[in-house]
């Protein structure tokens, strides 16, 4: 799937527990300014929600933000809906920000969060990184190994 010439469709939410809205705002602005078109769904929505929406909506991108430090739990409680929903089988879910309490990256979560069907977990310093990922999906879709995304 080429999608270059006309930018993503990313919606994005915070997580279910999660008050905190200038992250959205911030990815909003961040995605939006790199050619994509965003339907920002703001702070905490519900897995109920979330899946009506991605419905809705068709996105070729959905961004779970977490700053609360819950994401770890907040996105299992949405992933497991949208990966069981056959219309969005081919869409990338992806989660990032503060994941946790610890302020560390915690590889037994993030590999929990790969395992229930998020294609990649980012802290909240890998903007780049996540901006690459996203570049790449809009140009030749989405590459399970980052490493793919080099340019
Ligand atoms: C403003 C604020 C609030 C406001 C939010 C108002 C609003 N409408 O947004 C209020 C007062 C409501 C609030 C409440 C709480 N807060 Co508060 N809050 C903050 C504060 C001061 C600023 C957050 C902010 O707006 N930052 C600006 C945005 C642009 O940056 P950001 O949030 O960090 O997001 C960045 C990254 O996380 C990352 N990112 C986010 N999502 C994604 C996704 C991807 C894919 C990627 C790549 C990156 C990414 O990119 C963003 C931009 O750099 C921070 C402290 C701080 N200085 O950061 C605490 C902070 C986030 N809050 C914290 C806490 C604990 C709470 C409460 C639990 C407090 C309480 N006991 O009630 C509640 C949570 C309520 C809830 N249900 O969620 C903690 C979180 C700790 C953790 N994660 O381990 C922080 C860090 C304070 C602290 N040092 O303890 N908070």
């Amino acid at each position: 799937m080429v999608l270059s010439q006309r930018g993503l469709k990313i919606l994005i939410a915070g997580g279910a527990s999660d008050s905190h809205g200038w992250n959205l705002v911030f990815l909003d602005l961040l995605l939006g300014e790199s050619g994509h078109r965003v339907v920002n769904l703001g702070p905490c929505v519900s897995a109920a929600l979330l899946l009506r929406e991605c419905r809705a909506h068709t996105p070729d991108l959905v961004v779970v933000s977490s700053v609360n430090g819950h994401g770890y739990r907040d996105g299992l409680s949405v992933i497991g809906g949208l990966r069981a929903e056959p219309a969005l089988a081919g869409v990338p879910v992806v989660i990032g920000g503060k994941l946790g309490v610890e302020g560390v990256r915690d590889e037994a979560a993030t590999r929990r969060l790969l395992t229930a069907g998020f294609a990649a977990v980012f802290d909240d310093a890998d903007v780049s990184a996540f901006l690459d990922r996203v570049s790449c999906l809009a140009e030749r879709g989405w590459c399970a190994v980052s490493s793919k995304c080099a340019p």
